[in-house]
């Protein structure tokens, strides 16, 4: 039978994780944020599960990227951590072991035929940096993290031609500084809204650099953002439509904007400012920003938003908080992922490649993460010991049909890449949810490809299926 849904040619088919989730600590000089809030909690993690091991991924990348190209994959990203490549923080000098390790990576991915996308942080911030500086909330840090970052252009831009500045900066926004999930676990609108525009303006300013330098010639940068379209209860109540814009404008569009097109949105910027929030910023580094916008979007995506206007009583003691403005929403009848807790809604796929075509110049993008994390994977096991997770390929075609729609009609969008190529650790949540193509059994760090794995690979060999 012929296949029915046929991606552009060069499509990248890929996955992605993350240095601090898959690499293990071995050998790092620096203790990033996670790091650190597990030598001090380790009860907030799940099984008390930390981030010193984690796939082995230091060890083992050579016989990982093999497995990655086993699968079919043809492009794969990665994180660079900051803790492991730097060994002086102000300086930005590297350390020996950490470039080492690095080059044997990237030098891994293209000669296993893959295209490695590195991205630059992934909430894993150096902790000594929150106890000197106030972390996201001071711009030294942001010169800091310019300083890593033209470390990493120099030492592999002549291999490394798509490189990401940040992932999910507004989730940094929202684990630090409004919902407790990531350390310091502050309860802080004030410094909330100061990283949000620091993590701006680190994006922007590493671009910056980043054009300047000789070895990025014929590079591209972007950045990875996390959109979660904010859908309202009725588009019909014009108080939920508010509640939804203002939503947007504060998860998506606050680094939407800036990064596409220079600029914040006005409606954040107004009310902000109304209630005497605003950041602190200077005419020199807006202009940075405007001039240094993204070559292309990475869009990670797992489920959508729904919002209605604010019916509950506002804990005033909280202090400035976005939640001020609006209620979550849960939609009745809506398709839930049991495991992770979020609704599963493919359509927001095609409402994103719309959003982007219309609204944002069209902009070369790719999702760059989706996926589906369910707990007790082991209950699928065949009889030849492999895992037959159905229901993550139903998830990933149901998703891909949509974003084929949106290409169709026109969307830009270059690549789908899932979360991610082998089971990770991920955070609080440790290994409760696994997400790979590939499972790993924790005490044996035994990799084997799950049938989702030998799905992909025809994918890719078809560009489609
Ligand atoms: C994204 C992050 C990833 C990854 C993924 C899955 O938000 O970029 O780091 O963890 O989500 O979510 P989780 O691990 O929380 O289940």
């Amino acid at each position: 039978m012929g296949n029915k849904y046929i991606f552009p040619e060069g499509f990248w088919w890929g996955s992605a994780t993350s240095g601090p989730q898959s690499e293990g600590s071995f050998n790092k000089k620096h203790k990033n944020v996670f790091d650190y809030w597990y030598e001090v909690e380790p009860e907030i993690f799940f099984d008390n599960v930390g981030p010193q091991v984690t796939s082995n991924f230091y060890n083992s990348y050579k016989s990982d990227i093999a497995m990655l190209k086993e699968i079919g994959l043809n492009s794969f990203r990665t994180s660079i951590q900051w803790t492991r490549l730097i060994k002086d923080l102000e300086t930005g000098e590297p350390d020996e072991d950490g470039v080492r390790f690095y080059n044997g990576v990237i030098d891994e991915i293209i000669k296993n035929g893959m295209i490695p996308v590195m991205n630059l942080h992934h909430f894993d911030l150096p902790v000594e940096l929150y106890n000197k500086y106030g972390g996201w909330t001071s711009k030294h840090v942001v010169d800091l993290f310019v300083k890593f970052a033209e470390t990493a252009f120099e030492l592999f831009g002549d291999r490394v031609k798509f490189w990401a500045t940040f992932n999910e900066p507004i989730v940094v926004v929202e684990g630090q500084y409004l919902y407790k999930f990531h350390y310091p676990k502050l309860v802080d609108g004030k410094k909330a809204v100061q990283t949000l525009y620091n993590l701006n303006l680190a994006s922007a300013k590493a671009i910056e650099r980043f054009r300047t330098l000789e070895c990025s010639k014929d590079g591209k940068i972007g950045i990875i953002l996390n959109l979660t379209p904010a859908y309202p209860r009725s588009t019909e109540n014009i108080e939920d439509l508010k509640a939804a814009k203002i939503v947007d404008s504060f998860f998506n569009n606050s680094f939407l904007d800036p990064a596409v097109k220079g600029e914040f949105p006005k409606v954040l910027v107004e009310l902000l400012e109304d209630d005497n929030v605003m950041w602190e910023s200077t005419e020199e580094e807006m202009s940075i920003i405007k001039n240094n916008t993204v070559d292309f979007l990475g869009v990670n995506y797992y489920q959508p938003r729904r919002v209605k206007a604010k019916e509950s009583n506002y804990d005033d003691s909280l202090g400035w908080m976005p939640d001020k403005y609006f209620d979550n929403y849960e939609m009745p009848g809506r398709r839930m992922n049991p495991y992770r807790g979020w609704e599963i809604y493919p359509k927001a796929i095609y409402d994103i490649s719309i959003n982007i075509r219309d609204n944002y110049n069209n902009i070369p993008w790719f999702i760059s993460e989706n996926g589906m994390g369910v707990e007790g994977e082991e209950k699928y096991i065949n009889e030849k010991g492999f895992i037959d997770d159905d229901y993550r390929i139903d998830f990933f075609k149901e998703h891909l049909e949509y974003l084929h729609k949106g290409i169709e009609e026109g969307s830009n969008c270059f690549g789908y890449h899932t979360w991610t190529p082998i089971d990770c650790w991920s955070w609080c949540n440790a290994y409760k949810n696994r997400y790979g193509f590939i499972s790993v059994d924790l005490k044996t760090q035994e990799k084997k490809i799950k049938k989702s794995g030998n799905w992909i690979k025809e994918v890719s060999k078809n560009n489609g299926f």
